[in-house]
């Protein structure tokens, strides 16, 4: 580090982040900061926070400015946003099967992030009602009796996240599937039911005592 201007040591640190190599970054961005600001560094976040935050305290606004364009255009989606997200909540925004991502910062706005995939395959939605008195059967169990004998499952459970609430409808994707395969409820106070038949590519409900029981 002897000898090298903030300018190299900066150029070092984004081949770093670019090789996707977090501890050499981390280690080169805590040499900077001592080495070039007389800083102590604060505490380690990931990525390009990491990058940013250093840059930052290294006054190296020009540079940082062009190597976050530069990272934006090569990994679009989100890897220059620069808050201390906090927690991640999935939720279909839109209703077209795509999950979507809201994200939670430290002092700063939500963040939304559109799910925009160009081929995404085929799902189904699930939205759970139980009898009176379990309207939103937590703890539910979903099992998909899929034609290759594997039973993925979820769980109805979304309170997921730190200071975050996931989409409560249950979501399987099913890749180039036909037909949604026969599903399994296992509801809260032990009763089993199967469902047949579920519409593909759409949300619907699937109701306490309208299945099969088992
Ligand atoms: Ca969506």
């Amino acid at each position: 580090m002897e000898g090298m201007s903030p300018e190299e040591l900066a150029a070092m640190l984004y081949r770093a982040l670019m090789d996707g190599n977090d501890a050499i970054m981390r280690a080169l961005a805590r040499a900077a900061v001592t080495q070039f600001a007389g800083m102590e560094p604060g505490r380690p976040v990931g990525g390009t926070y990491y990058l940013y935050r250093t840059l930052r305290q290294l006054d190296l606004e020009g540079m940082l400015s062009r190597m976050m364009d530069e990272v934006h255009e090569q990994n679009p989606g989100g890897l220059t946003d620069l808050e201390e997200g906090q927690s991640a909540a999935l939720i279909d925004f839109d209703n077209d099967g795509r999950m979507d991502v809201v994200v939670a910062s430290m002092g700063a706005p939500l963040l939304f992030y559109r799910n925009l995939s160009p081929n995404p395959g085929h799902w189904v939605g699930l939205r759970l009602v139980g009898p009176a008195g379990m309207r939103t059967p937590f703890g539910a169990k979903v099992f998909l009796r899929r034609d290759d004998g594997k039973t993925p499952v979820r769980e109805l459970y979304p309170a997921n996240g730190f200071r975050g609430q996931s989409d409560p409808r249950i979501h399987f994707g099913l890749g180039a599937a036909p037909r949604v395969p026969d599903v399994d409820v296992r509801w809260p106070d032990g009763k089993k039911e199967l469902f047949k038949g579920l519409a593909i590519d759409a949300y619907q409900d699937v109701r306490y005592g309208e299945g099969v029981a088992e």
